[in-house]
């Protein structure tokens, strides 16, 4: 079953059985505050040897680097570097989209030096009405004619062969059948470019599909199969984000110095972890992204590690099998995942019916990394007790917000991520 359905599925599934995720599952899954576990977070600023990190120096040369490889390793696996003789094709330009206040681009970005395959499309959206380079966010899709009804967005060849169409119409996933989850027009209104990538060109999320996406291509000779911390999907679309990145930074009206990540779920959690390795990303903004994002694994409250990984076998290395049921013995947990970005802004946002994804357990990440910030110099402004609904933080580099409604990406989120975006990536 493909991105869209799923995606769609899966929010129907939650909408209705918010109060009773334990009894659906596979596995049980606690939904009851008052049966939380006691557990005790690794503290970022430890050393692993013993001793504390004490300057922002220290933590640059050694502790960063070390919790990245952990993350590597155990959690997303391994991706290859940039890819050298990578090279980008511009297959469509119009000034006019949006009722001329737009101009679309269209870029194909192929990976590899004198041939066109394997390659990925950009698609880019700049405010006509621009003096000089516009802020980004910059997104995976499940589809990047998905989310517009602007008849010049190519469709994918990889979305095709990832979902079969019935008919020439558009079939499962017409044209603009995620729009409500992507208020273009007042991107473009507020100043920012949006560029968006489908997450299929770079893997199609389906467990045998690993062939079908970029993964192979960097096998090693005679790699038959993964190794376990070998990168998997989550790693494979954050890579595609730092690829795009670096089609943005030739881009002529992009300011790829204020790109911020925005996805949702499955594609928050390939956002944050893609900002977590390339610093490039000026913000990361994680909308639901739950188990594997920016919810705490080691809080046994909604999504556990067993029952992502037996859903999503694809999505994470091998090596993350290791903690099916054994989240204390990890030895990251995600508000680490954050630290990462530090000092870099990061906004987290939850939703009530979505207790799956753990809207407390996200806010506890976010307020899990305030340490490392303040040791960046950057003084987060999150509350000291999980917030109400609605009342968003936005001015610290640590954001987060609790919405009624399920997991979606909704107009409120997005007027949230506009005000954080304005507050942090203006000049
Ligand atoms: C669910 C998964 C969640 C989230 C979601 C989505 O099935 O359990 O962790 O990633 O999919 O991406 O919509």
């Amino acid at each position: 079953m493909k991105g869209v359905l799923l995606g769609l599925l899966c929010a129907m599934q939650l909408a209705s059985t918010a109060p009773l995720l334990a009894q659906a599952r596979r596995f049980p899954i606690n939904d009851d505050e008052s049966r939380v576990t006691p557990y005790t977070l690794p503290d970022p600023l430890a050393r692993s040897g013993g001793g504390r990190i004490t300057t922002a120096d220290e933590w640059r040369r050694e502790r960063r680097p070390e919790l990245l490889a952990l993350f590597e390793r155990e959690i997303y696996g391994r991706s290859p570097p940039r890819p050298e003789g990578m090279w980008f094709e511009t297959t469509s330009l119009d000034t006019r989209a949006y009722g001329g206040r737009a101009t679309r681009k269209q870029v194909r970005v192929h990976f590899l030096a004198g041939r066109s395959e394997p390659y990925m499309d950009v698609l880019l959206y700049v405010p006509n009405a621009r003096r000089g380079k516009v802020p980004a966010f910059l997104a995976l899709t499940y589809g990047n004619h998905t989310i517009t009804a602007d008849t010049g967005v190519a469709i994918s060849p990889h979305f095709l062969r990832d979902n079969p169409l019935p008919d020439s119409a558009g079939g499962r996933a017409p044209r603009g059948a995620q729009a409500s989850r992507w208020v273009i027009d007042t991107i473009i209104a507020r100043g920012y470019a949006l560029a968006a990538v489908y997450l299929g060109d770079l893997d199609p999320d389906s467990k045998n599909g690993v062939a079908d996406g970029i993964r192979p291509w960097y096998m090693a000779r005679g790699q038959r199969e993964l190794r376990p911390d070998d990168w998997a999907a989550l790693a494979s679309w954050g890579w595609g984000l730092s690829r795009a990145l670096d089609y943005l930074e030739r881009d002529p009206d992009v300011d790829a110095k204020r790109v911020a990540l925005v996805g949702h779920s499955r594609t928050g959690k390939a956002s944050l972890w893609a900002g977590a390795r390339d610093p490039r990303f000026a913000m990361i903004i994680a909308n639901e992204s739950g188990m594997g994002g920016a919810k705490l694994s080691r809080r046994n409250y909604g999504q556990t590690v067993i029952d992502i990984n037996d859903a999503f076998p694809y999505w994470f290395a091998r090596n993350f099998r290791k903690y099916d049921d054994r989240e204390r013995e990890l030895p990251v947990d995600q508000h680490e995942l954050i630290a990462l970005i530090a000092p870099r802004p990061v906004y987290v946002a939850a939703a009530m019916e979505d207790q799956w994804a753990d809207p407390r357990g996200m806010f506890l990440a976010a307020k899990g990394a305030e340490s490392v910030y303040r040791l960046l110099g950057a003084r987060s402004t999150l509350p000291d007790s999980m917030p109400g609904v609605h009342q968003p933080t936005l001015d610290g580099p640590l954001g987060f917000h609790l919405r009624t409604g399920v997991h979606d990406v909704t107009e409120y989120d997005w007027t949230q991520f506009l005000a954080f975006a304005d507050r942090h990536l203006r000049r």
